[in-house]
């Protein structure tokens, strides 16, 4: 790895170089330098089976950290550097460096920022008003993004891959799943209506994260946050996508791939918080059918996640990393349970979202 760093017009001397976070896709590791006032790096290997296109993906990412570097400036903010990511050049004058094999990127470590797998209702307000924030600074973006991974948060698109999972059944794990098959065949439909709106012309499609976990947000030392990370996935997308995936991450009582479902229920202070930032610095751009639409939008992440592990459980786990033989179907039932629990408090949410509009 330090050969890799060599590429890049990193400062200061690589003393250590270890794993960082915990994502699914990508591997992340931290790169400790020797001097004080040199930066730490993070470096990271791209999943590049994920993301095939990785100059379009990092044309992307500059353009969105351009963007929001520029809007901050503007605002005349301070510690500007701790409140959006920097991408190193690396030799060739690329934000990338390909090895022949795999393509690896550098960015600064932020100091003294955290991130959370679990926040409580303080962060999820402000949590919820920074991606309101976030997709409001894009809102203007001048460049015109790519999808990184193509038809990425495409509720029919998802349904059809697991379909295809299903009639190939590589694994002969079909059968196994047949009853949670049936729950989601019997919600497909309902859970389609984002494409239909699109198609009619009603929904718009907006700059979005589309991968708003919890964790992808670095929180400074007393609790605000700092800045939104993991912009691999940042397109076109509905705004269902970062309310969603805020949802069915942060909401949850239990862990994404919580063995135990009795943990498992959705979070009702956790929505209330979430949705209240949210609310405050999205309502100036939202459309009525969006903020009509949150609560559909909390109930499609948790469906859409439970498509995706599913179809990679019956796929045979090509997709996710797991640490364990059931894990995608474990994960698959615990956004299942997550999805039941908001399904039984769809109408509590749609009051409390009339009440802060
Ligand atoms: C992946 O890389 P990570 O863990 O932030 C995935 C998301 C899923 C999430 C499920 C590119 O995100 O879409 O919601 O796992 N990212 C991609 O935990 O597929
Ligand atoms: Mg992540």
């Amino acid at each position: 790895m330090l050969s890799i760093v060599k590429h890049f017009e990193t400062q200061g001397t690589v003393c250590d170089i270890h794993p960082l976070g915990t994502g699914l896709i990508n591997d992340t590791y931290k790169v400790e330098t020797r001097e004080p006032d040199a930066p730490d790096y993070v470096l990271q290997r791209i999943n590049h089976a994920i993301f095939q296109d990785v100059d379009l993906l990092q044309g992307n990412i500059e353009a969105v950290t351009r963007h929001i570097r520029r809007k901050l400036e503007e605002k005349d903010e301070q510690d500007i550097d701790r409140k959006v990511l920097h991408f190193i050049p690396a030799e060739g004058g690329k934000t990338y460096w390909h090895d022949g094999k795999d393509y690896w990127r550098m960015m600064v470590f932020i100091p003294r920022a955290k991130t959370y797998d679990t926040v409580d209702a303080r962060f999820s307000y402000y949590a919820g008003s920074a991606f309101g924030n976030f997709q409001a600074m894009l809102a203007d973006l001048p460049d015109h993004l790519g999808e990184t991974i193509p038809h990425f948060h495409n509720m029919e698109f998802r349904l059809a891959q697991l379909r295809q999972a299903v009639e190939a059944d590589v694994c002969g794990r079909v059968h196994e799943v047949a009853g949670l098959l049936a729950e989601l065949e019997r919600r497909a439909d309902k859970m389609c209506k984002a494409e239909r709106l699109h198609r009619e012309g009603l929904l718009p499609k907006r700059v979005c994260h589309c991968d708003t976990k919890v964790n992808n947000m670095m929180f400074d030392e007393d609790g605000t946050v700092l800045c939104v990370i993991d912009l691999d996935t940042v397109m076109p997308s509905y705004v269902f996508s970062d309310y969603g995936d805020f949802m069915r991450t942060a909401a949850n009582t239990g862990k994404e791939d919580d063995t135990d479902l009795e943990r498992v229920s959705f979070n009702m202070e956790i929505f209330r918080a979430f949705t209240r930032g949210y609310l405050e610095s999205a309502r100036g751009f939202l459309l009525p059918v969006e903020t009509d639409n949150l609560p559909y939008a909390a109930e499609l992440f948790a469906y859409m996640q439970c498509v995706r592990f599913l179809a990679d459980y019956i796929g045979g786990d090509t997709y996710y990393k797991t640490a364990y033989a059931e894990h995608n179907l474990v994960r698959a039932k615990a956004q299942f349970k997550l999805l039941q629990s908001m399904e039984e408090h769809e109408a509590e949410m749609r009051a409390f979202i009339a009440s802060c509009l």
